[in-house]
């Protein structure tokens, strides 16, 4: 059985090698196992990292399905009552349970409602939703017509929502009348209409309604309200049969350079992945209330809030608010009140929980808990322990779970206690993932050490291009080193082969677990009349992972009126969202920058991370003096 969990070392050792030495004949055993196919896959991979611009590889081309026949039909066949989605609200102790069988009631009648829409097999949806089981349901009913969605995160302004309804062409989006989180309302509608007034490739807007909002206006011959569209569709839509490598989402993310890239995920190989690294990473029983605290506008709610756990059968748990609302203990009273037993959430979050006191956390009753997982960005030994110590009581393993966008889903990490852990470390590459070090000349290093993090062979869950870009994929992602997918990652490897992730070494930041570009920031921050020049880079942050630090070079004559650094502030917020702002400014006569003109980023970065001594080689800058004069206006902390 391909599929039984792996549950000591010598078990994830005898896997990882047979996922070597025959990749294809293990994931065709693994999908044969875990997921419901109409015409059975007989192939595995094809294609290659080196034959890339012939076209994207493929995982099990010949085989054909529906995702959600895997995640909820055969569910709700075989247990209907089980409930697939918990969800609790802004407020404690708002609770719906959505169960199997109604959840195929519910994506059925919402498909039908895309159908009458007009939308087809291939069309995109955009999804601007907050976190209710309604994202799930859109995400679901797009995925049982063959649609696309790309899930817009809700913190997004409308600018940015433009950019990605535009890139996609998206003939729907799906959004809510408000969002409401931490006690606040958000206008996700009126975000919705300023994003495509104008001319616009969206034809119709579903509105969930929400909360009560008095201001929300419904285009008569456009939108249409969500509860009565769907109560007045039919409860059956039969699942349109697609193909393994038929697109299945796309969702954007940023990168070092220019705007978003909307990776595309496909449907045989993705549902594979993340219902069999869901299972084997937190040990899943059958009886498990699985909670993971993302937000389905990233990839971590993709994968482990909806496809990987429906798939796998189990109850997701869907939170719409923020840890600290309406005060730090809110995770552990929902711990206690909804007896969740595998618990996932970011760093950042931990971090920012811890600092409030461990009384928020022991006055719950933590005894449901099995396994502890984070995920996002690295985890401080110091974080981890409180995490193991005093919410785990000592008792749950923690799984330190590295992977991103492009990787679908999880990809180094331990297994559900079946791998011995170390605090910071995400230990070891699961089966089919081959990791490799390399130096900057770009020679492989053997053993313990320190380099950038490639990996070596593709996966099924691997984003198989971007959107409308393929080149850009080749571009961004396999041309620092032939033949190898090169992650913007550094890592250590240590004596006992465990991987520390060190963090990005490209131009992406991370703060509190959201991924945004450099680049975005400078662009908005250049937008402005006085900016003639703006460089943008993470210092280290006890809370959020990263802060974001500007350097600012003004026009000659320019003014700065006392609210200037606020004012760059509002048009960070229009141009990225309400998520993305500038912590520390620093207005700058000049940047480093080399003879043809490059902005000298490592030099911006020892600044900020307080190490002038390792500023390195200064003999390449056009101005060397310029340095002088960023380290004498360092703004600390
Ligand atoms: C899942 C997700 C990806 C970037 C990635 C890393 C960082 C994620 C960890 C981590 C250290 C981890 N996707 N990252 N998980 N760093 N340890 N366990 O976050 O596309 O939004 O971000 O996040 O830098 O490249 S993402």
């Amino acid at each position: 059985m391909p599929t039984h969990l792996l549950d000591d070392l010598d078990a994830w050792r005898k896997a990882w090698l047979d996922a070597r030495n025959d990749p294809d004949g293990f994931w065709l055993r693994i999908t044969h196992d875990l997921i419901a196919w109409r015409r059975q896959p007989s192939r595995g991979l094809d294609g290659s990292y080196l034959t890339l611009r012939e076209g994207p590889i493929t995982w099990f081309a010949d085989g054909t399905l529906n995702v959600t026949e895997s995640c909820i039909d055969r569910h709700a066949q075989a247990h209907p009552d089980k409930v697939a989605i918990l969800w609790e609200g802004d407020e404690p102790g708002d609770v719906r349970r959505i169960t199997y069988a109604e959840l195929l009631d519910l994506t059925s009648r919402a498909a039908n409602v895309l159908l009458e829409a007009g939308i087809q097999k291939g069309d995109r949806v955009i999804i601007y939703m907050g976190m209710v089981p309604e994202a799930a349901i859109a995400m679901l009913a797009c995925a049982r017509i063959g649609a696309i969605h790309s899930v817009v995160f809700g913190g997004f302004s409308a600018e940015a929502l433009r950019d990605r309804v535009r890139d996609c062409a998206a003939e729907v989006v799906i959004t809510q009348n408000v969002g409401l989180r931490g006690g606040r309302t958000l206008p996700l509608k009126a975000t919705v209409d300023q994003a495509i007034q104008g001319e616009s490739s969206v034809r119709r807007v579903l509105v969930l309604h929400r909360a009560p909002a008095p201001d929300t206006h419904l285009h008569p011959l456009r939108d249409l309200d969500w509860h009565q569209a769907l109560a007045a569709a039919s409860p059956v839509c039969p699942p349109v049969e697609c193909a393994a490598e038929d697109p299945l989402f796309i969702l954007y993310t940023s990168g070092s350079t220019g705007r978003p890239k909307g990776l595309l995920h496909t449907t045989g190989g993705y549902i594979t992945y993340v219902a069999w690294t869901h299972r084997q990473v937190f040990g899943l029983q059958p009886d498990d209330i699985y909670a993971c605290m993302a937000d389905v506008g990233w990839i971590t709610g993709h994968s482990y809030i909806v496809y990987g756990p429906l798939a796998n059968g189990a109850t997701t748990f869907m939170f719409e608010s923020t840890p600290t609302y309406p005060d730090a203990g809110r995770y552990w009273d929902m711990v206690e009140r909804h007896r969740l037993s595998i618990f996932y959430t970011a760093p950042t979050a931990i971090r920012a929980i811890a600092a409030q006191g461990d009384a928020h956390v022991t006055r719950y009753d933590r005894s449901s808990l099995r396994v502890l997982g984070s995920v996002g960005e690295p985890i401080n030994p110091e974080a981890w322990r409180w995490y193991h110590d005093v919410v785990g009581e000592g008792r749950c393993p923690v799984v330190d779970t590295w992977w991103q966008t492009e990787t679908g889903g999880i990809c180094i990490s331990p297994l559900h206690g079946a791998t011995p852990t170390k605090p910071g470390a995400a230990t070891l590459p699961l089966p089919g993932i081959i990791p490799a070090l390399l130096d900057g000349d770009g020679h492989l290093i053997w053993g313990p050490g320190e380099g950038y993090l490639c990996l070596e062979h593709p996966w099924p869950g691997q984003a198989r291009t971007v959107w409308g870009d393929h080149d850009r994929y080749i571009a961004t992602y396999f041309s620092a080193y032939a033949g190898r997918y090169f992650t913007g990652d550094g890592c250590r490897r240590d004596a006992d082969g465990y991987h520390w992730i060190t963090g990005r070494v490209d131009d992406v930041l991370n703060v509190s677990g959201h991924r945004m570009g450099t680049a975005e920031f400078e662009s908005a921050l250049q937008s402005h009349d006085s900016v003639a020049e703006a460089a943008v880079v993470g210092f280290p942050h006890p809370i959020k992972g990263q802060g974001v630090y500007a350097f600012v070079v003004l026009q000659p004559q320019a003014e700065t009126p006392d609210a200037f650094f606020d004012d760059l502030n509002r048009l960070i917020r229009e141009h990225i969202g309400a998520h993305a702002r500038v912590d520390r400014f620093q207005l700058a006569p000049a940047l480093p920058k080399t003879r043809s003109g490059k902005v000298m980023r490592r030099i911006l970065r020892k600044i900020v991370e307080e190490q002038p001594e390792q500023l390195g080689d200064l003999s390449t800058l056009a101005d060397p003096q310029v340095v002088q004069a960023l380290l004498a206006g360092y703004i600390p902390a």
